[in-house]
């Protein structure tokens, strides 16, 4: 017995020292391969992060998930119904460097099912809607365009399209591979969808060049024989029951534009979140060419309640604008109303002219509420555009040109650099279209569609750059982003119009930029900064301004702009107003 024990101990002692090391006992050979493979193996996947072994002994888990799902009713998969995951020790530092590099967090993706549910976000009074037949209602074609999309959140868009679209309503998936070089995006992927997606519904297009987001997205759609075309970004994960609404409405109206209310995944911790299912935002501009969200106007809730018999919460919103990338169009309309400007190149400003279009020429876009999809909202664009060149700038002015009519000076007062910009083209063939068509005027647009939309050089007293009458300064908002307030400087004035200089005095005596409106900060002792906040829809509400005798006179405190004892730059002030004092005199010019 004693023998017996003292060999275990020697053998055990072996055991310890080694480390997974080989042992030269024969007995005992197997079991420790085995160990050191499992070792290896772990290792491999997941390097161990030895801080992180000391820190946290207790899980050998690479993952933290921040909310505890309830595990008596289901086992959750990592990040199931939409919550975040957050990668450990060397996962994590390998998904940073990605990060880094193409703005997702691409090493969490491969860990996360395809499969994965998002939750249902939908507004509860969703779920008693009830639609046609899916074998009924018009049929979607879903095109899905990648230019080096992440092969992991590729997948994951397709089969979340698969597990979310009724398949009696989805009669494709077209892929459109725009000229990726990224080598998983080939055979693999083809490899992929021939094994595990059977059936036919997934086809891949594969362009021998890239073509950019405009002609990837006409390719598709040239080879789409559903009913409906419904465009989505490569890396989308969609709610459940998204699709029928969307063809629902197409079926009773056919020239209705739809997108879904797009929230947001994150693209380092791949969580899916909403802004709650009350409110939602639509789409809007600003005359620089950008797309942005705007809240819904009460006269768009009050057409609802009137024109619309579902609840209103859940009724189609009209929306100015759309995003782009994510919506829902019957098919033969897509082609009657002129497609896409196919001379536009690379990325950006397709958007701004498919919905001026739409509304001109007689269509409605509108988000759909019961519809959710989510998109991965990018820091950067992980890949470079055609020739380096500005291609949103461009095509944004080859839209102007052709469907803004006087209002392009308002768009290139904002973009002087595009204005005689040589890559712009010809767009003879898309004006044609658009007198083919007999679409309406920008003018009937703003007044109908969009009439909260600020124009700089409409409804006002004065606009231009506000200039000191005995100095070369004037009013600049430096370009600074109007979701907060901030403070507006005083700069030597520019040689031309600049939109930094470019303000507005309104009917309604409101002193503003495009989206902020000059106020004067709260303060018992000088200086009295001018403060710019974010305008509100209705002018009415917005601080006044009296401007008279060249001075500018704030109406809650009664003082006067002045430039006289500025300190900085950055901030412009008011004083008391001194109908002799030079300081207090300004001018409204165009030049
Ligand atoms: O050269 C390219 N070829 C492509 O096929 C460049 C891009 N692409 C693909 C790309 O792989 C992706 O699937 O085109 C799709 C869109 O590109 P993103 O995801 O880089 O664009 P984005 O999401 O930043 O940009 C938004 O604006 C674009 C303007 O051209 C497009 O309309 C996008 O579809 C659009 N995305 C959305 O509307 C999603 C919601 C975002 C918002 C707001
Ligand atoms: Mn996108």
């Amino acid at each position: 017995i004693v023998f017996v024990l003292v060999a275990l101990c020697f053998v055990l002692y072996l055991k310890v020292q080694s480390d997974g090391e080989d042992i030269n006992l024969p007995g005992l050979r197997p079991a420790a391969a085995a160990f050191k493979s499992v070792r290896k193996h772990a290792r491999e996947r997941y390097p161990k992060d030895t801080e992180n072994e000391i820190q946290a002994p207790a899980t050998h888990s690479p993952y933290e998930v921040s909310i505890q799902l309830d595990l008596d009713k289901q086992v959750p998969g990592l990040g199931d119904e939409g919550v975040s995951v957050k990668l450990k020790g060397a996962a994590k530092a390998r998904g940073d460097k990605i990060y880094k590099k193409i703005a997702l967090n691409e090493e969490l993706s491969e860990q996360l099912s395809y499969n994965r549910t998002v939750g249902d976000h939908r507004n509860p009074l969703c779920t008693k809607e009830t639609y046609d037949d899916p074998a009924t209602l018009p049929s979607a074609s879903v095109v899905i365009i990648f230019f080096n999309e992440p092969y992991s959140v590729l997948v994951r868009t397709v089969h979340s399209t698969l597990n979310t679209c009724h398949p009696k309503a989805l009669k494709e998936i077209i892929l459109v591979d725009d000229g990726s070089d990224n080598a998983e995006l080939g055979g693999k992927l083809d490899h992929y969808v021939r094994t595990r997606l059977p059936g036919g519904k997934v086809t891949i297009l594969r362009l021998k060049n890239r073509l950019g987001l405009i002609r990837a997205r006409l390719a598709g759609a040239r080879i789409a024989t559903g009913d409906v075309l419904i465009f989505l970004d490569a890396h989308c994960e969609a709610n459940v029951g998204w699709c029928e609404p969307l063809l629902q409405r197409i079926k009773d109206s056919r020239t209705s534009v739809l997108v879904p209310i797009i929230d947001v995944i994150d693209a380092s911790d791949f969580q899916y979140s909403t802004n709650g299912y009350k409110s939602f935002q639509v789409g809007g501009f600003q005359w620089n060419g950008h797309f942005d969200w705007v809240n819904m106007p009460d006269r768009e809730k009050q057409r609802q309640s009137r024109e619309c018999n579902q609840p209103r919460e859940i009724c189609p919103a009209y929306s100015p604008t759309m995003a782009g990338g994510l919506f829902a169009m019957d098919r033969r309309y897509f082609w009657e109303v002129g497609s896409y400007d196919e001379q536009m190149d690379g990325w950006g400003g397709e958007n701004l002219e498919m919905s001026f279009r739409i509304w001109q020429c007689g269509g409605t876009i509108e988000t759909i509420p019961c519809s959710r999809v989510g998109h991965i909202f990018r820091d950067f664009h992980p890949y470079k555009f055609p020739n380096d060149r500005d291609t949103h700038g461009i095509n944004t002015a080859r839209m102007a040109l052709v469907w803004m009519d006087e209002y392009i000076n308002v768009f290139f007062l904002n973009r002087p650099d595009l204005k005689f910009h040589p890559d712009i083209g010809d767009v003879t063939h898309r004006i044609m279209l658009r007198k083919k068509l007999r679409c309406k005027s920008f003018d009937w647009y703003l007044k109908h569609i969009y009439p909260e939309k600020f124009v700089p050089n409409k409804h006002v007293r004065a606009w231009g750059k506000v200039k000191a009458m005995h100095s070369n300064l004037c009013l600049d908002d430096l370009l600074q982003n109007n979701e907060k307030p901030f403070n507006l400087g005083m700069y030597p004035c520019g040689k031309t119009m600049q939109k930094s200089q470019l303000f507005s005095l309104t009917n309604s005596q409101v002193l503003r930029n495009e989206l902020s409106c000059a106020t004067v900060q709260n303060s018992d002792s000088p200086p009295y900064r001018v403060v710019m906040v974010p305008c509100l829809d209705n002018d009415d509400y917005n601080e006044q301004w009296k401007y008279e005798n060249n001075q500018l006179m704030h109406g809650n405190t009664g003082m006067c702009l002045d430039f006289d004892g500025l300190k900085s730059m950055d901030d412009a002030q008011v004083a008391d107003c001194d109908p002799t004092s030079e300081s207090q005199r300004w001018t409204f010019s165009k030049n």
